[in-house]
């Protein structure tokens, strides 16, 4: 157990829903890595491979064991292929997520998926034209097909390269055409990746790495590209919304559903369901007032961005939210669900489903959706849902709701300024804002939960920097009250002034993870606009408690398209002083970007600042 004085969250919610949750003696991940402790040093600093069975080998950091592994491979080669395992591992869980919604397309444009449709024609057609689709006189369907396919295409080795690619500018491109790291096929990065890393492939750690890059950039400018883009089609381009962040906003008096996972394929259904005039009317009968869907992760930031659904937490959140005694339903779809929340539930009345046919958990009940049945499954689930109320037992619902909005897309950002970028152009060319940081990813136990993302985002902010947010980093922020148009108060002046004419908060949610690419292409307009590449912007990017394989993905398409980015924890890459020496600064020749480590957000925020000050002299502003 947790000695009492460490401080596990900086959040009312999270410590009050700890204190419950060893009342009812709910064993959390923080036990769980107590538990765990003192953890393994060398796969820390990533020197322990089990790649093959003539191992597992270590290699002895003190240099007086081992030096190399049974193969021969030394630090060099096995940090690089852990790593590059990470990457890969992280591309292909994005990536398969951006398949499945090209399926739905596919299905819709077939008419097999019922209570799919096409929501937004003109992000279809744009989309069509970028892939070649021809889109004059043709319906929705027909052209989404083709949409589809070509997509599908571009998860294989029949490309060249990755059709989304030509969105970044001419000058990145070429960048990565001079590298050789241009991602050909989604899949096909991936797998590649794997047979380097397969023993006795690619045995040098620069081109390995090199192929974490491309491999890396295939999921940013293709998979999590396509997930983005098609969702949007599917279920609309987000723009603003007000919503309620945190563990209050479940309510006493209604059913309450929380989705949890990625995909909005699921939990769109869900919510739809949860609107059904029947399903309300046998809520009402059983004695609830409604039914409540709130969302934890990134699915609920899918259905915030779109909805303005709202948040009952993060990844950290995630166990405690349970203890709350008032989820009667929590349905989950893939990625970042701890195989604990099962045992969790079975402490109380809720009932815990899963529906992806990739991803089943202890202590679940297994409903599988697929596009064809999605919509009539999500009412079945939904009305098992409204039958568990009154299953309740006593209920602890620890705070009051905190006001938020969401919903920025690339779309209304550049909507709410006027049409074009120019005026945030002409707002960093004067510095009043000084530059713009993305601050995206996880929480991770080893960090005090929240605090690392609301420190830097404080810190940013006060210091004339635009914060735009994503994932995990998105409710943290929002629950601190970064993300009501008031909370310019908290911002610099001239961030302040800006934010206050637009009536915007000075710290923007842009989505999900795979909504990372928002990013992307918001940072490629500026680019475009000043006429430069992205490495030559005032940006940069921050994981400030990063956990997973995806974020390592995330960090390196981010690098790779030229932005610098932070990382809280230090990736288990220290094993090799070449590879440490790479990444944070020999990367800088290679693709005018690298990554800088720092677990205090406060030093972190300074070397932030410091990093886009001197972007700032090198485009001759403040000159
Ligand atoms: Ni994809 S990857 S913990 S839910 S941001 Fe949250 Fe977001 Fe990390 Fe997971
Ligand atoms: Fe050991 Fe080499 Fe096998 Fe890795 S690949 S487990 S280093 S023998």
């Amino acid at each position: 157990m947790l000695t009492p004085d460490k401080q596990i969250s900086i959040t009312s919610d999270g410590i009050k829903l700890l204190k419950k949750a060893k009342e009812d003696n709910i064993e959390t991940v923080w036990d769980r890595h107590d538990a765990q402790q003192p953890q393994c040093g060398f796969c820390e600093m990533g020197l322990s491979c089990r790649i093959c069975i003539m191992g597992p080998c270590r290699i002895d950091p003190f240099g007086e064991g081992p030096q190399t592994g049974v193969c021969g491979a030394d630090a060099d080669i096995i940090v690089a292929r852990n790593l590059c395992r990470m990457i890969a591992a992280g591309a292909a869980a994005h990536s398969d997520h951006g398949r499945d919604l090209v399926e739905v397309l596919e299905a819709i444009s077939e008419g097999k998926a019922p209570g799919y449709k096409i929501r937004d024609e003109a992000k279809l057609k744009l989309l069509a034209g970028e892939y070649g689709v021809e889109t004059k006189d043709r319906d929705a369907l027909s052209i989404a097909g083709d949409l589809a396919h070509s997509m599908m295409e571009d998860y294989g080795m029949r490309r060249k390269k990755v059709n989304l690619v030509s969105r970044a500018p001419i000058q990145r491109q070429k960048v990565w055409e001079k590298v050789g790291i241009t991602p050909r096929g989604i899949d096909r990065e991936t797998s590649e990746m794997m047979h380097r890393t397969h023993m006795g492939v690619d045995n040098n750690w620069q081109s390995l790495l090199l192929q974490g890059l491309r491999n890396a950039l295939s999921d940013g400018w293709g998979g999590s590209m396509i997930a983005t883009e098609v969702s949007d089609i599917l279920f609309g381009v987000p723009s603003p919304k007000p919503t309620m962040v945190n563990a209050g906003v479940l309510k006493e008096d209604q059913v309450n559903i929380v989705v949890h996972g990625h995909n909005p394929v699921v939990s769109e259904m869900i919510s739809l369901a949860c609107q059904s005039p029947e399903l309300l009317e046998k809520a009402k009968k059983l004695g609830a007032n409604g039914i409540n869907i709130a969302g934890v992760c990134c699915t609920g930031n899918e259905l915030l961005m779109r909805r303005g659904i709202q948040m009952a937490g993060n990844h950290l959140m995630t166990e405690l939210i349970l203890s709350t005694g008032a989820v009667d339903m929590m349905i989950v779809d893939y990625q970042c669900i701890m195989p604990s929340i099962g045992k969790v539930a079975s402490s109380y009345h809720t009932r815990m489903i899963s529906t992806s046919d990739k991803a089943k958990f202890p202590g679940m009940e297994h409903h599988e959706f697929h596009p064809d049945n999605a919509q009539k499954k999500a009412m079945t689930i939904v009305e098992m849902a409204i039958e568990n109320f009154a299953n309740r037992k006593e209920l602890f619902i620890p705070v009051k709701p905190q006001e938020a909005v969401g919903g920025f897309s690339v779309e209304t950002i550049i909507n709410a300024l006027g049409g074009t970028a120019d005026p945030l152009i002409d707002a960093i060319k004067q510095g009043k804002i000084r530059g713009a940081v993305g601050i995206v990813g996880c929480n991770n136990p080893k960090i005090t939960h929240d605090y690392g993302h609301v420190t830097l985002t404080r810190r940013l902010i006060e210091n004339d920097i635009l914060v735009v947010d994503t994932g995990c980093v998105s409710v943290a922020n929002a629950k601190a009250g970064f993300k009501v148009p008031s909370a310019i108060e908290m911002a610099g002046p001239g961030l302040k002034e800006i934010c206050g004419a637009l009536g915007i908060p000075p710290v923007l949610h842009l989505g999900s993870c795979v909504d990372n690419v928002r990013i992307l292409v918001l940072v490629s307009a500026l680019a475009n606009a000043l006429g430069v590449d992205i490495s030559d912007l005032p940006v940069a990017g921050s994981a400030p408690e990063w956990y997973s394989e995806k974020a390592v993905t995330i960090g390196v398409y981010c690098v790779a398209s030229g932005i610098t980015t932070h990382l809280g924890p230090m990736p288990p890459v220290t094993g090799s002083k070449n590879i440490v020496e790479l990444l944070t600064s020999g990367l800088d020749d290679v693709v005018g970007a690298t990554f800088k480590v720092e677990p205090d957000p406060e030093k972190a925020a300074l070397l932030i600042r410091h990093h886009i000050e001197k972007k700032r002299a090198g485009l001759g502003l403040d000159a």
